[in-house]
């Protein structure tokens, strides 16, 4: 903890630096940040598992604690209300004595109702950054999200402080036991619902604390990008697996896929092949690039594979030119990472916000900047064996083209992704998903 007390001063830092420069261009004299407040399901007396406004939890590691808020205007020390009810029902938090704290001022807020007091006085010349409009309304507050601050504050995030990275690193640590965990199960021949119990069981993290729901597939299930249900049931044969799963430090989220082949087989050979396609895009990540390059390449190697692997009798320019690759890589190369595991501020030229949104044919392609030392991205080449998209393939002229009898032969494979986290610094990449072994 001795590295993120004397890195966090900095971090501050620039962050008060950051806000400073957002008030001056919205003409107000600081920000309150609501960290967010219980939300009830519908006739019922539940509440939903709280998520923390990330906005919030960029200033403090505080990621579970309903009704408090910061009050910041780039100058004066911060000032943090921190929700303590008396509740006898309910785990209270200790008042805060981390290594932040001494950089706040701190007042322990007893009732949520009461933070009032504790906010300026005239309302107007702040703005309000949080989730609940209608709470800002009521404390009188004019301005709520102003897309001129947050646009700014977006864009910045990008750029990690050297705090942030070592977060980010952690996080990395977390999930790789967790990814090993699951590895080994898979080869025990477990079903999915144990698998990921085995995950969470290794990174020590719920499934309300992990930054995503985790996506564990088993055989034709890794066919399904965003496969969020588990199957309590061992299907009869293991032949293929892919999880794509994070873990968080401190409010910043790892994530990372890997995919196994359970037989030394063709898919463990494409396996192969996909992972030097995600070792070679990382490569091509450094400063000056624009990071839609990186799907543009990233959609050249898959079209090489899929005439290697003899699933498609063109060559490669023309499986582009045809567009036939997006069938089997339908998703975006990758993106930010940060505090949000899609971290905001992607698609932005600039930090007045203006869109800089994906190109149409690839829509799904969630960060469009020029790549900069200090960001941090994801690097996640698919390839996939999807029946919708392969039915629609062989309803098109596109059709003859393809060797139905390879792709047949994979389909039960389901498909491949393997999803590294990388930082860029000015004179070389820092995989930490591999740093850390896990290959
Ligand atoms: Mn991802």
């Amino acid at each position: 903890m001795q590295e993120l007390a004397n890195l966090y001063p900095q971090h501050l830092a620039e962050l008060q630096s950051r806000t400073l420069e957002a008030i001056q261009r919205e003409g107000i004299e600081g920000l309150i940040i609501h960290s967010g407040q219980a939300k009830r399901r519908f006739l019922d007396d539940m509440d939903y598992p709280f998520a923390v406004n990330p906005q919030f939890k960029a200033w403090v590691p505080v990621v579970d604690n309903p009704n408090c808020w910061l009050i910041v205007n780039g100058a004066d020390k911060p000032k943090l209300v921190f929700y303590r009810p008396r509740d006898f029902w309910h785990k209270v938090p200790p008042p805060p004595g981390d290594f932040w704290a001494e950089h706040f001022d701190i007042i322990l807020l007893a009732k949520a109702d009461q933070v009032e007091k504790h906010l300026p006085y005239d309302k107007r010349k702040y703005a309000y950054i949080g989730e609940y409009i209608e709470v800002a309304r009521a404390l009188g507050f004019e301005l709520v999200n102003p897309d001129r601050v947050l646009h700014y504050l977006h864009y910045h995030r990008a750029y990690k402080t050297d705090y942030e990275l070592a977060c980010l690193r952690r996080a990395n640590r977390i999930a790789v036991e967790g990814h090993r965990a699951a590895r080994a199960a898979f080869f025990e021949d477990k079903a999915e619902f144990d698998i990921n119990q085995a995950y969470l069981s290794a990174v020590r993290q719920g499934i309300n604390e992990v930054p995503y729901g985790n996506i564990v597939a088993l055989n034709e299930n890794a066919a399904i990008l965003h496969n969020m249900t588990v199957d309590a049931h061992k299907p009869d044969e293991h032949r293929s697996f892919l999880i794509d799963a994070g873990a968080q430090f401190h409010g910043y989220a790892a994530d990372i896929t890997r995919t196994y082949a359970r037989q030394q087989n063709a898919f463990a050979d494409l396996i192969l092949a996909m992972d030097q396609v995600t070792l070679d895009l990382v490569d091509m990540l450094k400063p000056g690039i624009p990071y839609p390059d990186l799907h543009i390449a990233a959609h050249h190697k898959v079209a090489q594979l899929l005439k290697s692997f003899g699933l498609v009798n063109l060559n490669a320019e023309d499986i582009l030119e045809q567009g036939i690759s997006r069938t089997f890589f339908p998703h975006g190369i990758g993106h930010h990472l940060g505090l949000q595991v899609h971290d905001m501020g992607g698609l932005m030229l600039d930090d007045r916000g203006t869109p800089a949104p994906a190109p149409p044919e690839h829509p799904f392609l969630r960060a469009t900047r020029q790549v900069e030392a200090r960001q941090v991205f994801t690097v996640e080449p698919g390839l996939y064996f999807i029946d919708s998209l392969l039915a629609d393939l062989k309803g098109s002229e596109q059709s003859r083209y393809i060797n139905w009898d390879k792709v047949d032969e994979f389909r039960p494979f389901g498909g491949i992704r393997i999803e590294d986290n990388v930082i860029v610094h000015r004179d070389r990449n820092e995989n930490m998903t591999r740093d850390l072994g896990l290959n």
